[in-house]
């Protein structure tokens, strides 16, 4: 609850005036809606009450934008924007994203309506066939709180717990359901309302001493310390902190991309080399890793097996750090193979690895090993060098291949963002094309799902562009066409709100990822690898996806088919992003 201010006396007369008043006192700036019935008194609320502004009202045309916009905005923006959907149908469209922000580990605050409870007071079928008992239920197994206060004078209290409980680490969506009647009651007197400074965030989590003299002592005995960071990026904090740890150890790093965690042109970033550099590890260092199995096993499907190869050594030894075990639930498996580790700690990154740096700078062992540490520098920097010979000559030979390369969009893009100060907001369905852009700085690639349901890029791109106007960061959206099938009328609302926003779909015109899966399949059967795209191409008709744009009002260009013709329509397109508004390219690309 960092920002959150003081009060001045509320001047509320309707029990969802009490609502308004809460979200200001949090400074909420935008509050992303599809109108309905059951929110009539709230949304009166927030337009005659609240003013309309702070929070401004997002109009989307469907549920799931409002939630997937607004975990965008809390990904870029560091806290959380508020979604209202509209009792159990609006619930039941925002659940996929509600879903996606909850394996993502951010804050989304969903309100609700629902109601009345009061059965004498419902009007004949709409309000029966629209009330739950109870509501939260439908998405209780992935949000961090729900409720629904029974009166008005238990709303402030409901709201400052859910805000609490939501943007506590690990952070989380929570979803608060206000009755209409709660919501439409005139308010005979004042509401009391708690000073929110009695209230204020928990501090951060950290390790016990234990935890750090067995982490320095391993780190000074490694002959190859190995680093694997996932959310570490999350805190601007824990982000510095990496690069320093990794400098001071010369410990390379592989970055898992549930958060940017380390410059990409680093000479440490091995990233995507996990072949060669995890079975030489002898410490593996894993910092808030999500899926340790994945992170350090190569993926192997061929033929329908599903089963990872473990790349570790048999004498390494594992150092988890992470806050994971603090939000499991039972329902969904979000919590991946039970990990092994020789070391456990449960902690904050942010407040862990500062710290860590900080002793082991002052380590005299540290400064004994200089030799050592020279010497492995070098040895990952031939993997780097190798590495980045390899990405260059990739590039290089796909320069000119028709459809468009996947690397070349991205090559073609650095280029025409050369002068900007951006901010990749999602990306393709694959993470390695991440190494093509030099990213450098906090947060400066946002990455994709994290709970892989489709749906995401757009308007989770729209929620960091609006997060981020008029900052003078420029916003990127690498669009998958599949992806944005889902939710292309988020389109609309990137119009009818101003927000500036570079969209270039990659359209392979397939759900190719299912491509890949049903050659697989047809491997194992001996049936017939031709048949893998009936029902996965998005062919016959294609879209056109600058021609969508332009329905809905916005700048569209493409298809672009010549891999020549992409450069400048993406400067044309960075062109109308500057002046404050959205921009879509689409580019006919390679399958991966
Ligand atoms: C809601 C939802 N439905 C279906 C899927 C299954 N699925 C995973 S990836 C994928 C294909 C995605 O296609 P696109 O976004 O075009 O990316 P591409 O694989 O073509 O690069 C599908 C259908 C999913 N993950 N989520
Ligand atoms: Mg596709």
């Amino acid at each position: 609850m960092a920002t959150a201010q003081k009060m001045e006396k509320p001047r509320a007369e309707w029990g969802s005036d009490v609502v308004v008043d809460l979200l200001k006192a949090f400074e909420f700036e935008y509050i992303a809606i599809n109108p309905g019935a059951t929110f009539r008194g709230l949304h009166d609320s927030l337009v005659n009450y609240g003013g309309n502004h702070a929070p401004e009202i997002i109009l989307c045309n469907h549920e799931e934008i409002c939630v997937a916009l607004a975990h965008g905005y809390a990904r870029a923006k560091g806290r959380p924007m508020a979604a209202v959907v509209h009792n159990i149908v609006g619930l039941q469209h925002a659940s996929m994203a509600i879903y996606n922000a909850w394996a993502d580990r951010l804050p989304v605050i969903v309100l609700g309506g629902t109601g009345p409870m009061d059965t004498a007071n419902r009007r004949p079928w709409i309000d029966w066939v629209h009330t739950a008992l109870v509501q939260g239920n439908l998405v209780r197994d992935f949000v961090k709180w729900d409720d629904q206060p029974g009166s008005v004078e238990a709303v402030p209290d409901s709201f400052i717990r859910a805000y609490r409980l939501a943007t506590a680490d690990p952070q989380g969506p929570v979803y608060i359901c206000y009755d209409s009647d709660v919501q439409e009651k005139k308010l005979d007197g004042e509401v009391s309302f708690p000073s929110l400074d009695r209230y204020p965030a928990s501090l951060p989590l950290q390790a016990p001493e234990e935890g750090f003299e067995k982490t320095i002592r391993w780190l000074i005995e490694a002959k190859k310390p190995v680093i694997l960071a996932d959310w570490v990026g999350r805190r601007d904090a824990g982000f510095k902190a990496l690069g320093e740890l990794a400098e001071l150890l010369a410990a390379p790093v592989l970055d898992q991309f549930g958060r940017f965690n380390f410059p990409v042109q680093h000479p440490l970033n091995l990233t995507g080399q996990s072949d060669k550099v995890i079975p030489q590890a002898d410490l593996i260092l894993a910092l808030d890793v999500s899926d340790l199995e994945g992170a350090t096993a190569r993926r192997a499907q061929e033929r329908g097996n599903r089963r990872a190869t473990p790349l570790i050594g048999s004498n390494a030894k594992v150092i988890n750090v992470s806050l994971d075990d603090l939000l499991v639930r039972a329902w969904a498996a979000d919590s991946n193979k039970l990990r092994e580790a020789d070391l456990m700690i449960t902690a904050d990154t942010s407040v862990f690895l500062p710290d860590l740096v900080r002793r082991l700078k002052a380590e005299k062992k540290i400064a004994d090993l200089r030799d050592d540490i020279a010497r492995r520098r070098a040895d990952w920097g031939k993997v780097y060098e190798d590495k980045r010979a390899a990405l260059e000559k990739e590039l290089q030979s796909k320069w000119d291949e028709k459809p468009v390369s996947m690397t070349r969009i991205y090559a073609e893009l650095k280029e025409a963002l050369k002068a900007e100060d951006w901010v990749l907001t999602n990306g393709s369905s694959q993470s390695k094309e991440n190494l093509y852009l030099p990213a450098a700085k906090f947060n400066q690639i946002l990455g994709k799902y994290k709970g892989g349901g489709l749906g995401y890029g757009l308007p989770a791109s729209l929620g960091a562009a609006l997060a981020l106007k008029g900052s003078g960061k420029f916003c990127v959206d690498i669009q998958p066409d599949g992806d944005l099938l889902f939710t292309v009328s988020a389109l609309w609302t990137a119009v009818h709100h101003h927000i500036p926003l570079l969209i270039i779909v990659c359209s392979n015109r397939s759900y190719f990822n299912d491509e890949e899966h049903q050659e697989r399949i047809a491997l194992v059967r001996n049936r017939p690898v031709e048949n893998k795209t009936i029902g996965i191409r998005i062919e016959d008709p294609n879209v056109d996806f600058g021609a969508m744009a332009r329905t809905y009002g916005c700048w569209g260009a493409g298809p672009i088919s010549e891999p020549k013709d992409l450069i400048k329509t993406l400067r044309e397109a960075v062109k109308t992003v500057k002046e404050g508004r959205p921009a879509l390219v689409d580019v006919v690309c390679q399958m991966r």
